[in-house]
């Protein structure tokens, strides 16, 4: 199974070039901001709760999100592949991730964290914000606080793909063309 780990901070471009991988590679999408808001949309008791904290630009908890996760994965034994979209985005996460993929026999084969500057986020968030209707993206100080978030609980996790020799830097500036050419030849080189 090829499973990626495709990481970055917000607005880094994980969701655009999720759907390129995807479609290149024939693998399962599990995005955990997506998952989160199609339940926001059904109303769901999963979606009042996950509303509450991305509102205000806070992770979702561990247990919640994690729980989530994993019946995700195990709905697809026979996938060729998962590309991990938003997950983990702490060092729990990871440590569980490994855990249910070690369920099915598999493990994480790369992180590809897209490597994006502050100003370039917020520009992009705020531009989204003008279509996608998140309220998550219509207030630069909560997309402050989402990337404080960031820096002070996901950047750490990629210590934990580093320690496994697992971690690849992906420059996450230029044409959306251009970043997804640097994805494919970082996956193709593992
Ligand atoms: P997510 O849904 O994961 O989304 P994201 O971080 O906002 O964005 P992404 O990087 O996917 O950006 P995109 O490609 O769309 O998270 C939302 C919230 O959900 C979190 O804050 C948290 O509350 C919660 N959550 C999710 N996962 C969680 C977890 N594991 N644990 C706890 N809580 C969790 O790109 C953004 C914009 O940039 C788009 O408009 C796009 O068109 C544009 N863009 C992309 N590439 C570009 C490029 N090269 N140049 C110019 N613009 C570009």
């Amino acid at each position: 199974m090829l499973n990626v780990v495709l990481f970055g901070p917000p607005g880094a471009g994980k969701g655009t070039q999720s759907e390129r991988l995807i479609e290149k590679y024939g693998l399962v999408h599990l995005s955990t901001g997506d998952v989160f808001r199609a339940n926001i949309k059904g109303e769901t008791e999963l979606g009042t709760l996950a509303k509450s904290y991305m509102d205000k630009g806070q992770l979702v908890p561990d247990e919640v999100t994690i729980n989530m996760l994993r019946s995700e994965v195990l709905k697809h034994p026979e996938s060729k592949g998962f590309i991990f979209d938003g997950f983990p985005r702490t060092n729990a996460q990871a440590t569980a991730l490994d855990n249910f993929l070690s369920e099915l026999n598999t493990t994480i084969r790369v992180m590809l964290a897209l490597e994006v500057e502050e100003n370039e986020l917020m520009q992009r968030l705020l531009k989204r914000a003008e279509v996608s209707g998140r309220a998550d993206d219509a207030n630069p100080e909560i997309i402050k606080n989402r990337i404080a978030v960031y820096n002070n609980e996901t950047a750490p996790v990629k210590s934990f793909y580093q320690a496994q020799n697992k971690f690849v830097s992906i420059d996450g500036i230029g044409s959306i063309d251009d970043i997804t050419a640097r994805l494919f030849s970082a996956i193709d080189a593992i």
